[in-house]
């Protein structure tokens, strides 16, 4: 399983995919109804987030990558070059580009489900960065990882930017951490991109774009649960819904049944009053102070921080 270059390997620990189908109709026959926001990437979910973060009310991504660029040597000096340097969900292999000139780590092991798009992404990373030693590892991250292909005295850091830790409960991002904290290991660090509290009407707008993308980035659920399920929604009959739940810290997203219907998935039928909902996403945000909060029930130590100048995102480094 060692492709071809000397500075890649692919390290394949067949994680289990997820059963769109069960998961679909668990989330669709419970009530309050939902959908879990990992289904959103395919293809063509994946272009829209892809042209989401590029939205002008889509300040996350744009601002992470200002912080990241503006403070690559600074991030460098305080992680500590020549460290091993695991992503989970690594994607597309982009953000961590910001920082592998001034970081200079040993190894690279962007980990991802997405075993196609994993094999290309570190094939593409490893060509721009031939001194870089990269382990691709196909995983669930919610598997164990063995790193024993590793060399075993660099220090361990995890990257996890794009709040992607905003998906998560917080009791589960809590658990997530640990388990990160656990792979690290003692010494290790992890450098994570964290969206912030805000005037809620900046929030709001950053997930209710006027040119309606993320509308229809939230709807491409359901035109994926037509093609893959052979279901029979009406797109024209569920409409986006997102708002900032104060209380609770959280954008949410919501897909919203115009009126009463019922709809089809191969043998099962499900019944929409008029206004009832799809949940499909929770986004959390927290202050500074919240989220170190978090990292330490994990069993991390705030080691430091960077923002931009308008307090929107943050990048927080910890360690154990
Ligand atoms: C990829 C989870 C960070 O919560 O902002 C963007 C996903 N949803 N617009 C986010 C998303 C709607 C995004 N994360």
């Amino acid at each position: 399983n060692i492709s071809n270059a000397t500075s890649i390997a692919f390290h394949d620990y067949h994680p289990k995919p997820a059963d769109f189908f069960v998961e679909v109709i668990d989330g669709l026959l419970h009530r309050p109804r939902s959908i879990p926001p990992k289904f959103f990437y395919n293809e063509r979910g994946s272009q829209l987030f892809e042209q989401i973060t590029g939205l002008p009310e889509y300040y996350l991504t744009r601002t992470e990558q200002g912080i990241l660029e503006e403070n690559a040597e600074e991030i460098a000096r305080i992680v500590g070059r020549n460290c091993l340097l695991i992503e989970p969900g690594s994607g597309n292999c982009e953000k961590v580009r910001l920082l592998l000139d001034a970081l200079q780590p040993q190894t690279y092991v962007p980990m991802d489900i997405s075993r196609d798009h994993l094999r290309k992404a570190a094939v593409n990373l490893s060509a721009d960065y031939p001194w870089l030693d990269v382990h691709a590892s196909c995983i669930d991250f919610t598997q164990p990882l063995d790193l024993s292909f590793c060399p075993p005295d660099s220090q361990r850091v995890a990257f996890f930017p794009g709040s992607s830790i905003g998906n998560f409960e917080p009791d589960s991002a809590t658990r997530f951490l640990a388990q990160v904290a656990n792979v690290v290991g003692p010494g290790g660090g992890m450098l994570i991109g964290v969206d912030l509290k805000k005037d809620r009407c900046i929030l709001d707008a950053a997930y209710n774009d006027a040119t309606g993308i993320t509308a229809q980035f939230n709807l491409n659920l359901l035109k994926r649960i037509n093609s893959e399920l052979n279901a029979d929604f009406d797109l024209n009959r569920f409409t986006h819904h997102a708002f900032y739940n104060e209380p609770k810290g959280r954008i949410e997203m919501h897909l919203i049944s115009q009126l009463r219907q019922a709809v089809h998935i191969e043998q099962h039928t499900i019944e929409f009053v008029k206004g009832e909902s799809i949940h499909t996403e929770n986004s959390y945000k927290y202050t500074i102070e919240e989220f170190q909060a978090l990292a330490i029930r994990a069993g991390f130590i705030p080691v430091y921080l960077w923002t931009d100048a308008d307090a929107l995102f943050s990048v927080q480094y910890f360690e154990i």
